[in-house]
């Protein structure tokens, strides 16, 4: 059988890195090649060359060393679409402007080094950098923190690339869809037939990453819910309640155009009623909430009011 370990000068030439940065690899984060012969230097298996395109993607998008290095040595290797990673992508040298601001870069105000690194991998529409970041910061920092402190400062930057260019649709469009899968892949806890919590968009309300985020982070905390997803109309929202009976709604609305205050007026005066019917999203004001309707700040307020309620 052919031998297809690599020397340290072919994985070099692959990943466009020097030599000496992976000899440091291996030295310092011990990234080093596996495979050995005896009166042989050791190769580089496929396994160590998928550790290293991971520590690669992360590091060139500004993640330290040291965390994107643990990250690369937890096994198995995430592989998109079951094909490794396009090796166009990973032997291109960086090329966007590490700079906030100007050019093509989405600005994160003070956010750190991973959210920069997040905000450089969207708008390059590197999906499996994207998804390296998130789930490594998710997995290291848990989602309430890989929301606010990575995932909403970019979110706020691309909102406000677009709104001042109305440019980076694809760019907002892939990261949303990457955020997605992340979230979802958070394990979820078991649940019967019918959850105590609904998570579900307002009618015609297309924007639902911050449930998804929610819903992640209670099944983080071991609280099943289920999320109705986007553009839920008021009849169908009322229907599920009514089989389902929640002890929680939450409703989202991003905006002025999807907050029709009456959706939320029927479930606090319809059937079934839950004992807890928050609103959720900068799209609701207090002054025109119903009675009764608890207006949620924030993912860490959320998952805590939601739990208690749930569990009431
Ligand atoms: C991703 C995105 C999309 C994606 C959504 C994908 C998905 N699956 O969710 C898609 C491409 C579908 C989309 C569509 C549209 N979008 Co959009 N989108 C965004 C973007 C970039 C992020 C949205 C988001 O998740 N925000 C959540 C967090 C990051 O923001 P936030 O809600 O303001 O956060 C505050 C609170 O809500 C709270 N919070 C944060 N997280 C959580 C979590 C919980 C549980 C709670 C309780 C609170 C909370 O903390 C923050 C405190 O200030 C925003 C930019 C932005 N600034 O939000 C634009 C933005 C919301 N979109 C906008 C627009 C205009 C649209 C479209 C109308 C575009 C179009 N012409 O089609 C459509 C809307 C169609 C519809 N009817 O819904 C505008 C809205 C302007 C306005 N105020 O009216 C924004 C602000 C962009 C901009 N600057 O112009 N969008």
């Amino acid at each position: 059988m052919m031998d297809d370990a690599l020397t340290a000068g072919a994985v070099a030439r692959r990943l466009g890195v020097a030599v000496t940065t992976l000899r440091t690899w291996h030295q310092r984060y011990g990234l080093g090649p596996s495979r050995h012969t005896p009166g042989q230097h050791r190769r580089y298996t496929a396994e160590d060359m998928d550790r290293l395109q991971v520590m690669r993607r992360l590091t060139a998008q500004g993640v330290p060393p040291a965390e994107a290095a643990a990250w690369a040595k937890r096994m198995p290797v995430p592989i998109e679409n079951g094909a490794p990673a396009d090796p166009a992508w990973t032997t291109a040298p960086p090329t966007e402007p590490s700079r906030d601001g100007g050019g093509h870069a989405i600005g994160v105000g003070r956010s750190g080094a991973t959210a920069r690194g997040l905000a450089r991998a969207a708008i390059r529409l590197d999906a499996p950098a994207q998804r390296d970041i998130l789930e490594m910061t998710i997995a290291r920092r848990g989602v309430i923190r890989a929301w606010d402190e990575v995932i909403m400062p970019v979110l706020f930057g691309i909102g406000e690339r677009y709104a001042a260019t109305l440019k980076y649709i694809e760019v907002e469009h892939l990261l949303s869809r990457v955020v997605t899968e992340c979230l979802s892949a958070v394990p979820r806890p078991p649940v019967g037939a019918n959850p105590r919590i609904l998570l579900t968009a307002a009618d015609e309300e297309q924007h639902t990453l911050p449930l998804e985020a929610l819903a992640a982070a209670l099944a983080e905390a071991g609280v099943p819910s289920r999320m109705l997803g986007a553009r839920v109309p008021p009849e169908a929202l009322a229907g599920a309640v009514e089989r389902i009976g929640p002890a929680a709604v939450v409703i989202w609305s991003q905006t002025p155009a999807t907050s029709d205050p009456a959706q939320l007026s029927r479930l606090v005066t319809g059937p079934n009623r839950p004992y807890l019917v928050a609103a959720a999203g900068p799209g609701w004001t207090n002054q025109t909430l119903p009675d009764d309707v608890l207006l949620l700040g924030g993912l860490t307020e959320a998952v805590e009011v939601v739990t208690a309620a749930a569990t009431e």
